[in-house]
């Protein structure tokens, strides 16, 4: 996979040369580009940005840099045997970036991030390359960062460890919280690894038994406890035919109503906190 990120602080895409991402690319699985932007620019200042048309405050990302570098990476691209470019564009206003996005977004062979920095760039460009190849506007949560580099550094992290070969074990993403098809997306509980005794916590005695059986189930329990406390929606979304009848059992002491009068298709409901039957 090809991956071209063009922004006014390359210094800020330096966690690509680590860790995961870092070895896919010593690897020569990942191709990664970082260009400065301010490459194409041509008066004395450098100058990327300017007012904004209708006023307001602070300061649009102007049209001809990117233009120009988006033309240019483009070409060099295609002369270079690349194909299927897409164009990912952080911004707080896009479409949520998800695990359901990450894979299709590892499934191309060609991505080109473009972070902005001050209110984003002028919507002109992103029209423009619409018209030429796919564009993924695209946000990594809601709150506001003060420019998308680090968006660009999530979604890199997310989409090369499902290119094959990049994680050790192929199994590795198959059970992963947000796996599309999974049965359920449920958040993966806690975990413990030796000493068994540290500060005079022990590990949950199901976990030492050997009964395989028995510590899927209680992992399984765990991340309906999980999941409730941190993300109800996704047990309010989940499909009933998703749980068992041991998953009932535990979503009743967790709180949960099967089906209840007025819940649309028959999804699991919970009372909100202090309201009585
Ligand atoms: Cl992709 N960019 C910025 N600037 N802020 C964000 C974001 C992206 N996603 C969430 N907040």
């Amino acid at each position: 996979m090809r991956l071209d990120v063009v922004t006014i602080f390359p210094e800020y895409l330096e966690p690509l040369n680590v860790s995961l991402v870092g070895k896919a690319r010593a690897r020569g699985q990942l191709d990664v580009r970082v260009h400065d932007l301010r490459q194409w620019t041509y008066d004395r200042h450098n100058t990327v940005d300017d007012t904004p048309y209708g006023g307001g405050p602070g300061m649009v990302m102007k049209t001809e840099p990117w233009g120009d570098a988006l033309d240019e990476i483009l070409a060099d691209g295609y002369e270079t045997g690349s194909h299927g470019p897409v164009l990912v564009v952080p911004t707080p206003s896009g479409r949520p970036f998800n695990q359901e996005l990450a894979v299709e977004l590892s499934e191309r062979p060609w991505l080109i991030f473009t972070p902005a920095r001050y209110e984003g760039i002028d919507r002109r460009v992103i029209d423009e390359y619409a018209t030429r190849i796919p564009v993924y506007e695209v946000s990594i949560g809601d709150y506001v960062l003060a420019g998308g580099e680090a968006a660009v550094l999530v979604v890199t992290e997310a989409v090369a460890r499902l290119l094959p070969g990049v994680l050790g074990n192929a199994e590795s993403h198959r059970d992963d919280s947000f796996a599309p098809g999974a049965m359920a997306n449920l958040l993966e509980g806690p975990v413990y690894t030796k000493p068994p005794q540290w500060r005079g916590r022990g590990i949950p005695d199901v976990l030492l038994s050997g009964h395989h059986g028995k510590i899927a189930r209680w992992r399984r329990d765990e991340a309906l406890r999980r999941t409730t406390h941190n993300r109800p929606d996704l047990i309010e979304h989940c499909e009933p035919s998703a749980f068992d009848k041991k998953d009932r059992e535990m979503l009743s002491i967790l709180g949960w109503e099967p089906d209840p009068e007025g819940v649309p298709h028959g999804r699991f409901w919970r009372r909100p906190e202090g309201v009585e039957e």
